[in-house]
């Protein structure tokens, strides 16, 4: 990218000499890596922010309609090499640090992680920033800056342990304060109803205040000067004094209240896909909600004439699920208390702006708030979210008539019980388009879990299936293949049109090109096993199978099937003859993800994983014909060494049950082919790929129910096969260890029920991992399918997927920010 300051290398190096000088304050006596890191990463933020500065003003100017992407998730990953390659810099930062007797891959390696998000939804999040900045759409992400991101997974004798994540211990280069943008936030406190010329009107008013303040990180487009705002909020102490307490005397109690207001952003609830149903939770997204509204509300009116009727046409709201959807009820309040509109006027630009994107159908996921809770902490918010259940209720009545099964289903307040808000209803009723995020799984909001309000408003429904940003995934992560791809097409266009990679079909029959393939997947390959032997201290072999299923952990996502397969093929090589073993097929199995820290099956899990690795591993008879890996703390920046290096990845939810998965998209555009269920994107994966290069098993979606009911009805016996029986057993008999954990785990699907399906499904299992066998001992074969997995995943780029919300659900066109004049570098 152009720039004011110069790129040349010469400037390069001054700029990261002045950083380490005026900014670190040092000497080059007293200097570490970490100072270099530091130093390199201000001297590309300037850079970032000539650029971000040229954006918000270009936006201003045009007037640009902006979209509005709030989540209480964004998992970003690291900053510095994502920006250097958007920036087109990489090259140049690297010679000049050369001379500094640096190695830039060596300084990408200090930087922390930072890990506000769970898993999918967060990082789905990051990936759309990415390419609404490349695509050069006009943007902002609003989030939370949590002080605690994700915990840290450590595991002690195979169990996971959490330790906090002080992600902002060394300060943060990637972000800027901004002292000027604070808005106040009030919680608690009791509605007024005062009369204004004939009008009623609603003031809420006591209860407490604090203060939300943003924090900007630049998020870069690549080989564009379009730089977007991720704006996170943080809580602080309302800057007026409480002097009441002060007052009598309470000098320190005073303060301490003061310091409570910092509470409310401090950790990032570490739940993939349960609602955990708390206070602070809560408050939590109230505070993004009525800040980000605030924030939105007031770029708005700084518009040369104030009509309200265009703030659809100058504004997109997108819900990340239903974390965020008490943004319409602030919107609502703010047109009709502050703005004094009337309602119905505010209901139609409400509707008008709201989108909301559904990222599961598991019951446990939906968020339900108590309408006691919410009474107490958002009064005026209750009554509005009355008067909206009211309005829509009335138009369920006309349509159909007296139809009680209706109304309760489609009602935003559940009756039953203690009242509840049932979130997703009020996300629906607000907004204007409600998508899922693969094919299967829109069908299923259709038909299942929001199935009256497709009757009811069918053209409310869309489909957008996930993407991922191939910069980060293939170009950052993945550098040797990006490198061959820019010389066998002549330019890397590719990396912001991946169709491109199409014209690559009839490379696959050039040996020499799939030899070139192969040897970047061995390098990719020997970077991981460097890693893995640092990391987890286990040798693994370069030329074995790498099989890797690496999610938050879940029952759903059926890690414990893959395990329970892996002690199946354990004992098999046990009890092999010398001729068979030599056609044994070496593997190395790794796993890694999180377990939310209150879901004991899921912990458990783990525990069984590290216990059978723990065995098989020092089993001398096994040698390199199996090892087994738990890799301790699942991250984004340890997913850029894992994904490049594998060669198969599982992808085994029961049919029905995984939204999309966006891992599946990254795995097939590093080359690897994938072992999976009908279930999510691997639907459409499997369309793009063809049937001959994945790996498909297990029941289908229509069937699961009618399986469910065959499991409930059948004796375990006769449910579950000869080959899952004798698992059983060994783990019974204690083969890994005298553990009664592990037999928990083992009874919860044998006893219980196998909700999940691993009884019914596993034989079709084994079935699928002998056909990957099968492929693995012929080497080229399986080069070529890998390469057909890479250059027919160009559909998951969330470059497509940004592009299809921008036509179909924003109406919002790009506006390119153009670039420094040629002069300003003379300057
Ligand atoms: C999450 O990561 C996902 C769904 C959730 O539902 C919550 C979280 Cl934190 C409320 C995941 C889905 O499980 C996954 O299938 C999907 O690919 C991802 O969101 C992004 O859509």
């Amino acid at each position: 990218m152009d720039s004011y300051q110069g790129s040349d290398k010469l400037a390069l190096q001054q700029s990261i000499v002045h950083h380490v000088e005026y900014t670190l304050a040092r000497t080059r006596f007293d200097f570490s890596k970490f100072h270099s890191y530091q130093a390199l990463s201000h001297s590309v933020r300037d850079r970032l922010i000539e650029a971000f500065n040229d954006t918000n003003l270009h936006f201003h100017q045009m007037d640009a309609k902006r979209i509005y992407y709030l989540s209480l998730e964004f998992l970003i990953g690291r900053c510095l090499q994502n920006a250097l390659v958007n920036l087109d810099l990489e090259e140049d930062y690297r010679e000049a640090l050369m001379d500094l007797g640096y190695k830039l891959e060596e300084l990408y390696d200090e930087e922390v992680d930072p890990a506000l998000g769970n898993g999918g939804l967060g990082r789905l999040a990051a990936c759309f920033l990415d390419s609404l900045a490349t695509l050069n759409y006009p943007s902002f992400g609003y989030g939370i800056r949590y002080t605690y991101g994700i915990f840290k997974q450590l595991i002690k004798d195979g169990y996971q342990v959490e330790s906090p994540d002080f992600w902002l211990n060394h300060g943060n280069p990637w972000e800027i304060e901004r002292l000027d943008v604070q808005y106040q936030i009030r919680f608690y406190g009791f509605v007024k109803k005062v009369w204004d010329h004939g009008v009623e009107r609603s003031v809420w008013e006591g209860g407490e205040t604090i203060m939300a303040r943003a924090y900007d990180t630049p998020i870069p487009g690549y080989n564009t000067q379009n730089t977007i705002a991720l704006r996170l909020w943080k809580s602080h102490p309302a800057s007026e004094f409480d002097f009441s307490s002060f007052n009598t005397g309470d000098y320190f109690k005073a303060l301490e209240q003061r310091q409570k207001a910092e509470y409310i952003t401090s950790v990032l609830y570490p739940n993939d896909s349960t609602d955990a149903g708390k206070e602070l939770r809560l408050k939590q997204q109230y505070l993004l909600v009525s800040a980000s509204m605030q924030d939105i509300v007031r770029r708005f009116k700084r518009r040369k004439v104030l009509d309200w009727n265009a703030f659809p046409q100058k504004v997109a709201v997108q819900l990340n699920d239903t974390h965020p959807a008490l943004a319409i009820v602030e919107l609502l309040r703010i047109l009709i208390d502050i703005e004094q509109l009337d309602n119905m006027s505010a209901w139609q630009i409400v509707t008008k702006s709201f989108n909301y994107t559904n990222h599961t159908v598991l019951p446990e996921a939906l968020e339900k708030w108590g309408v006691p809770l919410i009474e107490k902490l958002l009064p005026r918010h209750l009554e509005i979210i009355y008067l909206i259940n009211f309005l829509f209720l009335e138009k369920v009545q006309q349509k159909y008539p007296n139809n009680w099964g209706k109304l309760s289903a489609l009602s935003i307040v559940e009756e039953e019980g203690t009242k509840k808000v049932r979130m997703a209803n009020l996300s629906i009723v607000g907004s204007k388009f409600v998508n899922g995020v693969a094919k299967i799984h829109t069908e299923l909001l259709k038909t299942t879990i929001f199935k009256e309000f497709f009757e009811m408003h069918p053209n409310k429904f869309q489909n957008k299936t996930n993407g991922v940003t191939p910069r980060r995934w293939v170009r950052c992560a993945n550098p040797a293949l990006a490198a061959l791809y820019d010389r066998v097409l002549g330019s890397d266009k590719w990396v912001l049109d991946m169709e491109q990679l199409k014209q690559l079909e009839s490379h696959v029959s050039d040996p020499q090109f799939v030899r070139e393939f192969q040897m970047i997947k061995i390098e990719n390959k020997e970077r991981f096993v460097h890693w893995i032997r640092k990391t987890c201290q286990v040798d693994l072999n370069v030329d074995s199978l790498f099989d890797i299923q690496v999610k938050r952990i879940h029952e759903y996502k059926r890690q414990l099937m893959n395990i329970l397969y892996v002690i199946y093929r354990y004992l098999i090589i046990k009890e092999s003859t010398p001729e068979e073993r030599k056609r044994i097929v070496p593997r190395s199995v790794c796993f890694g993800g999180k377990a939310a820290p209150g879901y004991v099956n899921a912990k458990r899990v783990i525990k069984l994983i590290n216990s059978v690795a723990d065995v098989i591993n020092n089993d001398h008879q096994i040698g390199d014909l199996l090892k087994v890996v738990f890799m301790p703390n699942y991250n984004v920046s340890n997913a850029q060494i894992i994904i490049p290096a594998a060669e198969l990845s599982q992808h085994i939810s029961t049919a029905g049950t995984e939204a999309s998965g966006t891992s599946n998209m990254k795995f097939i555009m590093n080359g690897c082919l994938i072992l999976g269920t009908l279930d999510g994107a691997n639907v459409e994966i499997d369309e793009a790929v063809g049937r001959e290069n994945i790996f498909i098993f297990g029941t289908q979606v229509e069937d699961v129910d009618n399986m469910k009911e065959k499991m409930r009805n059948t004796d375990p016996h006769e449910y579950f096969p000869q080959e899952l029986l004798k698992v059983f057993t060994e783990i019974d008999n204690g083969r890994f260890g005298h553990n009664e954990e592990l037999k928990w785990i083992v009874d919860s699907i044998r006893y219980k029920n196998d909700n999940y399906l691993v009884g019914q499904d596993f034989k079709d299992y084994i079935k699928a991992q002998q056909q990957v066998d099968d492929l693995y001992r012929q080497p080229n074969e399986w080069a070529k399918k890998s390469i057909y997995n890479a250059i027919r995943s160009y559909k998951f780029s969330s470059d497509r997927t940004i592009y299809e919300y921008a036509e179909d659900i924003w109406q919002l066109k790009p506006i390119k920010v153009p670039e420094p004049a040629a002069q300003k570098h003379e300057r």
